[in-house]
């Protein structure tokens, strides 16, 4: 039996269009900035965000900590949620690397900032204080449930941190989830943020790479702070032959993982033993818990279900985060809530 695989939309392979592309994929020195496919690739991920230019990067990782570098000296301070993926999960990198100091602010259970909490945290011009420097949210928020933050929330934020003199960094991972079940054209939301990465390389299916759109003047800075990072790829054109792919074709049917999503959340929801978040899912992801009656702990849980052929990321003791993606079909949707089921009944 193949595993479904609901860990994470990370664990997408490439589709088989996308390997067609990597291999014809005409390349050159990136480095010297002579990949066509990557000036290609740059120049349509900027477009559709409605940006000056991109920069193709590795990682999403990477994208964060550049341009958050780019935009931040040593000793400023980024205002970041206390869930947010930079703050979080990307080993400290901005402070490891670029001396930037943070200020975590409550991440509200969609996904937001409190813009009263925003302006407070603000810091008067006083040599005791770090200089606000950056706001940095998140589209859509991971951990807040996969929950898009609207045109009008990004909005209201650009223009606080604007009126302040701080700039706004958008960590858009999945800011085409956030489009598609918005039903907005992904350069509305990208529109106030000075700066925003998005990933190729989670629902859109690439196997490597994420961009990071701005100004010129800001892609020419992050530029050379990706080669300083070694972030300089070469003839990375086979890599970005897929994202060109992932751009073109892969958008519009992350309609598909969330109407999966929303299927596998209704069959979890009916299994007695199971908690789901409320109002979880909001795009592709569903967070659920086992409840008290169950006399297993996650881990123990998880494993019994890998044996059963699928595969829940385990975020903490008793909780779960499954993940829709192009390799699920309706099939395995229907496979994952018998697996929960028979784990259950024989726990
Ligand atoms: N998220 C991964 C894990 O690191 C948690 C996942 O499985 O969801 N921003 C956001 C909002 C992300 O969710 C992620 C990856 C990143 C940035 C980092 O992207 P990569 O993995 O390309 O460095």
């Amino acid at each position: 039996m193949t595993s479904i695989d609901l860990r994470s939309d990370t664990v997408t392979a490439p589709t088989p269009e996308m390997r067609e592309a990597m291999n014809r994929a005409e390349v050159g020195d990136d480095v010297y900035g002579e990949d066509p496919t990557i000036n290609r690739l740059q120049e349509m991920a900027a477009a559709r965000l409605g940006k000056e230019a991109g920069l193709f990067v590795p990682s999403g990782t990477m994208g964060n900590l550049a341009a958050i570098l780019a935009h931040c000296q040593r000793g400023d301070e980024v205002i970041v949620g206390n869930k947010a993926h930079t703050f979080l999960y990307e080993a400290g990198g901005i402070s490891a690397l670029g001396g930037v100091h943070s200020c975590q602010l409550p991440n509200q259970p969609d996904g937001t900032l409190r813009l009263d909490d925003i302006n407070a945290a603000i810091r008067p011009d006083d040599p005791h204080d770090p200089i606000s420097r950056l706001v940095a949210l998140e589209n859509t928020h991971n951990r807040c449930g996969g929950v898009a933050l609207t045109v009008e929330y990004t909005r209201q934020v650009g223009e606080l941190a604007h009126e302040q003199g701080l700039l706004l960094h958008l960590d858009g991972a999945r800011l085409f989830n956030a489009a598609v079940t918005l039903g907005v054209p992904a350069s509305e939301l990208a529109a106030p943020a000075d700066s925003v990465t998005f990933c190729l390389s989670k629902g859109l299916c690439a196997p490597v790479g994420s961009v990071i759109c701005g100004s010129r003047d800001f892609i020419r800075r992050v530029h050379r702070i990706r080669k300083m990072l070694g972030g300089g790829m070469r003839q990375a054109g086979v890599l970005a032959a897929a994202g060109i792919v992932a751009l073109e074709t892969m958008v519009d049917r992350l309609a598909d993982d969330h109407r999966r999503a929303r299927m596998l959340a209704a069959g979890l929801a009916a299994l007695p033993g199971l908690v789901l978040d409320p109002g979880t899912p909001r795009t592709n992801m569903i967070f659920l818990s086992l409840s008290a009656e169950v006399p297993l702990d996650g881990e123990t849980f998880a494993e019994r279900l890998q044996s059963r052929g699928v595969r829940v990321g385990v975020t903490d003791v008793r909780r779960f985060r499954l993940v829709t993606h192009y390799w699920i079909d309706d099939d395995a949707v229907t496979r994952t809530v018998s697996a929960f089921h028979e784990t259950l009944i024989s726990a």
